[in-house]
């Protein structure tokens, strides 16, 4: 993309409403415009970077086993009266009345709907385990909407639903998304801590968040610093072992990890006290075991092996995706701007020319540029006539993680320049081997397209 040409309204004052520092660079490099109190839209950069977490996150579904589908964003008020969740939900859910006097409302969350389908569709046991995910929009009518995409009204969530027979069925269904949830995180340049916590309107004993540590963070959490030690890195996982997925949910649920809402005092005592910590963290994701609390009022059972009817064993997973946007800045950043891990870049590198109009620079910056999209990556060519000054610091704003920086003076001995965003570090090297390099570096993230 040349820069002449996108939509990038990047904002030179810092927003005075912001008031956290992934609010703040997300508005200010053109990522998102609030259209009313926690709604937004999503500017072209910022969609860029949506369409990358999204894509992992299928990715890694995909991998798990579990199959992609697509339920609307408005339900019937029917089925969660079936439920019971229709009035125990509150104020936080959206509620519609069409022309024809019928209840709807803006989807929070999709148990109802999800197992609606079920019941219509799977009868036997034979068709089990079954889990089905979709990425969508959500509604949730918070009373404090804040911190732009961190706590929004509107936004984009994955949520997974499985569908057992047994417990011990579903149990694997948890742990194998507990898995696939490090992986993804892990692939957006993230640490997620699993923490035991609280199930709240979902329902049900088991459940996990992954949080991301930041003093911004809204939860509170106390565990034992071991746990930041640990990486899945790229072991490979064969997710329909039951002992291999658990043998990692043990490793990774054994250091003292949780959030307020399940911290005990006594049990933290027992972590040596150099390796205790108290921090804040930004709740990136969560798991829910919880049975049979939807099978069981909504009749969706299947005929057992004995030929009778038994209720479904459930869990719901859900990962904050356009949360994720705000998460990852709040992980990686400094004063200038944004720091993108390569796995969600908006764009994989940037490239200055330092002196546009300059038959020499333009034509180096030209044929970068063609190599670049030509290897299958996507740069970002600042074109415009602006001073170099300029350039930096919008390249520094919008973080992309390699910058080459093409000048006059620099291709009288043949080279540019490469630059990590992170370190800050460069090196002067040929355009065909600066080329080289970035193709290397972005080997192991390429991330397949999905719808
Ligand atoms: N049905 C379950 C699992 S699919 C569920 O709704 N879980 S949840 O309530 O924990 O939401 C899943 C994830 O969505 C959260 O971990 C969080 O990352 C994200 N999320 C929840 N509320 C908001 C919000 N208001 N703004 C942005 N992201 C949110």
């Amino acid at each position: 993309m040349r820069l002449s040409k996108y939509f990038l309204p990047v904002l030179k004052e810092t927003p005075s409403d912001a008031q956290i520092v992934s609010h703040r660079f997300m508005l200010r490099a053109g990522m998102i415009k609030q259209s009313s109190a926690g709604i937004y839209s999503w500017l072209p950069m910022g969609f860029k970077v949506l369409r990358k977490l999204e894509n992992i996150v299928h990715e890694e579904q995909i991998r798990a086993g579990h199959i992609p589908m697509l339920m609307p964003t408005l339900q019937s008020a029917d089925l969660w009266r079936e439920s019971g969740r229709y009035d125990a939900y509150g104020p936080e859910m959206l509620r519609i009345r069409d022309r024809h006097e019928r209840d709807m409302l803006y989807g929070p969350t999709n148990e109802e709907l999800i197992t609606d389908i079920f019941r219509s569709h799977v009868g036997s046991y034979k068709d089990l385990p079954l889990t089905l995910y979709h990425i969508q929009w959500k509604f949730r009518d918070e009373v404090r909407p804040r911190f732009g995409v961190m706590r929004g009204r509107e936004f984009f969530m994955k949520d997974g639903y499985n569908f057992d027979l047994t417990k011990e069925d579903a149990l694997h269904s948890y742990n194998r998304h507990m898995v696939s949830y490090l992986r993804t995180y892990e692939r957006m340049g993230l640490q997620a801590i699993p923490m035991r916590a609280d199930s709240g309107p979902i329902g049900g004993d088991d459940t996990h968040e992954f949080l991301v540590l930041a003093e911004t963070g809204e939860s509170e959490v106390f565990y034992d610093s071991a746990i930041t030690d640990l990486k899945l890195g790229d072991k490979s996982v064969d997710y329909s072992s039951w002992d291999e997925c658990a043998a990692i949910v043990k490793e990774w649920t054994t250091p003292y990890a949780r959030t307020d809402e399940t911290h005990d005092e006594a049990v933290f005592a027992d972590v040596p006290e150099t390796r205790r910590r108290q921090s804040r963290g930004i709740e990136v994701g969560q798991i829910f075991y919880f049975g049979t609390k939807y099978s069981d009022p909504m009749g969706a059972t299947v005929q057992g092996p004995d030929g009778k009817p038994v209720p479904v064993h459930m869990g719901s997973h859900g990962i904050g995706v356009s949360r994720l946007a705000g998460a990852i800045i709040e992980a990686s950043h400094d004063d200038k701007g944004i720091i993108w891990p390569e796995g969600v870049t908006p764009f994989h590198v940037g490239i200055v020319n330092l002196k546009q109009g300059d038959s020499e620079a333009d034509g180096a910056c030209e044929s970068l540029y063609n190599a670049l999209i030509a290897i299958g990556l996507e740069p970002l060519y600042d074109d415009r006539n602006e001073r170099a000054g300029g350039k930096f610091a919008t390249m520094d704003l919008i973080g992309l993680p390699w910058r080459i920086t093409v000048g006059p003076r620099g291709l009288k001995n043949g080279v540019v320049e490469l630059t990590s965003r992170k370190t800050g570090e460069s090196e002067e090297l040929p355009p065909e081997q600066a080329v080289e390099k970035v193709a290397k570096i972005y080997a192991s993230h390429r991330v397949a397209a999905f719808g």
